[in-house]
């Protein structure tokens, strides 16, 4: 396929003010009459032909302005139907289309999920339902009438308001449903079955009364009481943060079982995972309530950032994206804990959009090509996105920050906008120039920042070096600075220096120090002697710091740096220091040596803890993966995998007394709350617990297999088992079959159970996994079984994904093939392990490449794998 380019971008030459759908749900033969109030677009070019998109559909009738159109009067192909030579003035076509919903297993379009008739259209899945302009610079007001067979499915929902129901003959029904708002087709949805339906009440700040429903399998509602407590606190708080204020009577929220992504905000009927929205104690982790309420929150905060203001094109999806996350992340870090937010959100950055950015798939937060735009949701315009508009707020400070929301907000209403609007309402608030600052949405790969730093104990001052590089990227060889804001201070044997002043007599506002050019330096003044300078504050912008720090200054930020983030940092930078220590020792056949020092810090936290959470992500270690980021190259995962161990046994047995005491300390008192002080207290005994194993076994084992036994909630039991996991034996395979027998009939809970099986790091978990693809409750046409299985041994085992004789990459293949004829999309995003394949040592790598290349030569391949391999081979 040829690529589309941000460069070609034109409007339309015809606008679609008007659409009146009129859906006949059938399982297989759905027949949806689709009116169009067309008009040529003063914009385009007079006189062009009407090109129409589709895909997969039956036409079975077409008229214009009420009468039949002449065969030779339109074309139609796979990919559209063209009208020839439509009127230049206003005009109506009318169309009907044949679709079948039990066949579409690509999850886009209209399809069925456990008998539900549901849609997804973003990106491109509305020309699956009719011929259209699916583009989402054309904006209409939508009507439709949904008509079904009353029993199967009694709930029938669409976009906006509902406006008229009633029965019809032969057991049908119907419900139409209004949206006055203009809208892009990818916001178009409707929803039809057998659900059950939990409901609330929402008062917005001017008065006006909606009604919330969230509809869920039936017999799970008691489940759905959660997320229908997250929407409403969402509500309450963009009205507060942003001024946002809902704009429909009605507010849909429906769970499905069968969805390629998490969640979709279509206009007030937003389609869910199920996933993200099902949660009770016994059968949903801490983890789980804290996702569900970030994208509830995330879904409805796109009301405004996305759905009012929408994208003109889909290389402007960070413009929503971007934004919409940063949003979601500001609504969790409020209603939790801000700094264990903060390094949550790093940790997911690093892993999933450094490793991106570091290999063949990495691409700018704004693409300026795409093959397959459904590969570009992604870490980069998602996560990466939404740093960039935090280090605009830092830059502006939040009062700038919030007048140039608000311009945006006011002056894109209704709007099909681009990043430049989007800039253009900051650059008006703040009158500064940010040509330079768009240079993130431009330009692809990780920033370094080198900072050298040198102390003038007869001065006092303290100088810092800073100098910045990008490395080269797919198709970008060149970089340019971009502007850094590093947020720092200084930890002095006294504690924090507060105010930061240069040696010219500036005072450092807030701590920030802006870098811009390739190389710039900061000369502090009045420093005592042995003090370390603190960094990067807050990850105040997505960049690879590059600072010589030794143990000790180490342990100094640690213990005092008055910035929790970097606190956090410093006891991960140790452990890095450490393992990557190890795994040159293991790679020269000699034994690893810690550090005891290392482990007696983390000790003395948990003897005077009492953030509870963030002690938890310290216990935490750098993962495999991130170990493998740091080594960059010829990385052997076995000795990554050993000398992590190695580390976690160190630790645990240093501080096994410690480990042990925490846990019995933070035992549960009362019964089960989701609540973020309670999370971080299970979070923390799960963490010391899984230490302790690591350390002894013959200590942690009894006490994991106590916890599982008597767990009262999916946390402590998953906790438990997680831990067991890692230790082979009859405890392990007990307790796995347990747990199976347990959660049989809850594919949501075996999601977890296949997770932590095909993640554990042992030679025979291929064969494991393999076997697992038999059981009962799996299927590979279930996007949650797929990514629970073939996922979570693809991306989060390192050592069994990458084995050595490459059996791991001949099976992900064989997954990829499979798929890719039913969902192309699934398939595409499961590749996507192979994006690291480059930085592997050669064996691997040689075997990682001979897969690709089977794939690369499958003919017939969809748009979305061939993209991916293509890019992961060039
Ligand atoms: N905006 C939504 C993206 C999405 C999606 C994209 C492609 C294919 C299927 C999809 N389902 C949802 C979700 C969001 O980011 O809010
Ligand atoms: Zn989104």
């Amino acid at each position: 396929a040829t690529p589309v380019r941000l460069e070609d971008y034109r409007p339309t030459d015809y606008l679609i003010d008007t659409v009146s759908l009129d859906v006949r749900l059938h399982a297989t033969a759905t027949v949806v009459r689709a009116e169009l109030g067309i008009r040529p677009n003063p914009a385009g070019v007079a006189g062009a032909a009407l090109r129409l998109d589709g895909d997969e559909l039956e036409l079975l009738s077409i008229t214009l302005d009420g009468l039949p159109l002449a065969p030779t009067a339109y074309e139609i192909s796979a990919t559209g139907l063209t009208v020839l030579s439509p009127p230049q003035r206003p005009f109506r076509l009318t169309m009907e289309t044949r679709i079948n919903p039990t066949a579409n297993t690509k999850l886009m379009g209209l399809y069925r999920s456990s008998g539900v008739y549901c849609t997804q259209c973003e990106a491109e899945g509305f020309r699956r339902i009719t011929y259209f302009l699916d583009r989402p610079d054309v904006m209409a007001v939508y009507t439709t009438r949904i008509e079904a067979d009353a029993a199967e499915a009694p709930v029938l929902l669409g976009n906006g308001d509902p406006v008229e129901s009633g029965t019809l003959p032969n057991g049908r029904h119907f419900a139409v449903w209004r949206d006055p708002h203009p809208k892009p087709c990818y916001l178009f949805a409707l929803v039809g079955g057998k659900l059950g339906r939990i409901g609330g009440e929402f008062t917005t700040m001017s008065g006006r009364k909606v009604e919330l429903g969230i509809y869920v399998e039936p017999g799970k509602e008691a489940r759905a009481g959660y997320a229908l407590d997250a929407l409403i606190r969402s509500m309450r708080w963009d009205e507060t943060a942003f001024g946002c204020e809902y704009d429909l009577d009605v507010f849909n929220i429906v769970a499905v079982s069968d969805f390629n992504m998490g969640a979709m905000e279509n206009k007030g009927l937003n389609i869910f995972n199920d996933k993200y929205v099902l949660a009770s104690p016994e059968t949903a982790t801490d983890a789980d309530y804290a996702a569900i309420e970030a994208i509830i929150a995330h879904e409805y905060f796109h009301n405004w950032t996305g759905n009012r203001i929408t994208c003109r094109d889909w290389f402007q999806l960070c413009l929503k994206e971007g934004l919409t996350v940063f949003r979601d992340q500001e609504f969790s870090s409020d209603e939790r804990s801000r700094p264990v937010k903060r390094i949550a959100d790093v940790r997911t950055l690093r892993a999933q959009q450094f490793a991106e950015d570091s290999g063949p798939l990495a691409h700018p937060v704004r693409p300026s090509a795409y093959r397959e735009i459904n590969n570009f949701y992604t870490a980069t315009v998602y996560e990466k996105g939404a740093e960039v508009i935090r280090m605009l707020k830092a830059l502006l400070g939040a009062t700038t920050f919030k007048a140039g929301m608000d311009l945006y907000l006011q002056r894109c209403d209704g709007a099909a906008a681009t990043i430049e609007d989007f800039l253009a309402c900051f650059a008006q608030a703040s009158g500064r120039d940010l040509s330079q600052f768009s240079l993130w949405y431009r330009q692809a790969g990780t920033p370094s920042v080198a900072v050298r730093t040198a102390y003038d104990a007869a001065a006092r001052t303290l100088r810092l070096d800073f100098a910045q590089s990008t490395p080269p990227t797919p198709g970008q060889n060149d970089k340019e600075p971009v502007v850094i804001p590093i947020r720092l201070g200084v930890v002095s044997p006294q504690g924090e220096v507060s105010p930061l002043r240069t040696v010219t007599g500036e005072t450092l506002d807030d701590g920030l120090f802006v870098l811009e050019r390739t190389a710039d330096s900061l000369t502090l003044a009045d420093i005592p002697p042995h003090s370390v300078p603190s960094l990067l504050r807050g990850f105040s912008a997505p960049v690879r710091l590059e600072q010589e720090l030794q143990p000790e200054d180490l342990l100094t930020l640690f213990s005092r740096d008055a910035d929790p983030f970097n606190r956090w940092q410093a006891a991960q930078r140790y452990a890095m220091r450490l393992m990557v220590r190890a795994v040159e020792a293991l790679r020269s056949q000699s034994a690893p040596v810690f550090d005891v020092a290392f482990a007696q810090a983390l000790g003395e936290l948990l003897l005077g803890v009492d953030d509870h959470a963030f002690a938890a992500q310290v216990m935490a270690l750098p993962s495999e993966a991130d170990v493998a980021r740091e080594l960059g190259r010829d990385i052997d995962p076995d000795a990554v995998l050993h000398a992590r161990k190695a580390l976690r046994a160190f630790v645990g047995s240093q501080i096994g007394d410690t480990l042990a005491a925490t846990y019995e300390r933070l035992a549960n008192k009362g019964p089960y709350s989701p609540d973020a002080a309670s999370a971080g207290r299970r979070a923390l005994r799960n963490a010391t617990l899984d230490l302790l194993a690591a350390g002894d076994p013959a200590r942690g084992i009894p006490l994991a297999q106590a916890q599982f036994a008597a767990a009262d909630n999916m946390t402590d039991q998953i906790g438990a088992l997680a831990i067991l996991a890692q230790h082979p034996g009859d405890a392990r395979e007990d307790a796995l079959e347990a747990f199976g027998a347990r959660f049989a009939g809850d594919p949501l809970v075996l999601d977890k159970w296949f997770g932590l099986q095909a993640a554990i790091p042992e030679a025979a978990t291929l064969d494991r996994v393999r076997r697992l693809m038999s059981h009962p409750a799996f299927s590979l046409a279930n996007p949650n079984r797929a990514r629970a299985l073939v996922g979570a041994f693809a991306m989060a085992n390192m050592s069994q994904f990458h084995r050595a004789d490459g059996a791991g990459y001949a099976f992900l293949a064989d997954i990829v093939l499979q798929l890719d004829g039913a969902n192309p999309q699934l398939a595409a995003r499961l590749l996507g392990a192979f994006r690291t394949w480059r930085s592997l040592e050669h064996t691997r790598r040689a075997k990682a490449e001979t897969e690709l290349r089977r794939i690369a030569a499958r003919p017939d391949l969809s748009p979305d794998v061939s993209d991916i391999v293509t890019r992961s081979l060039a």
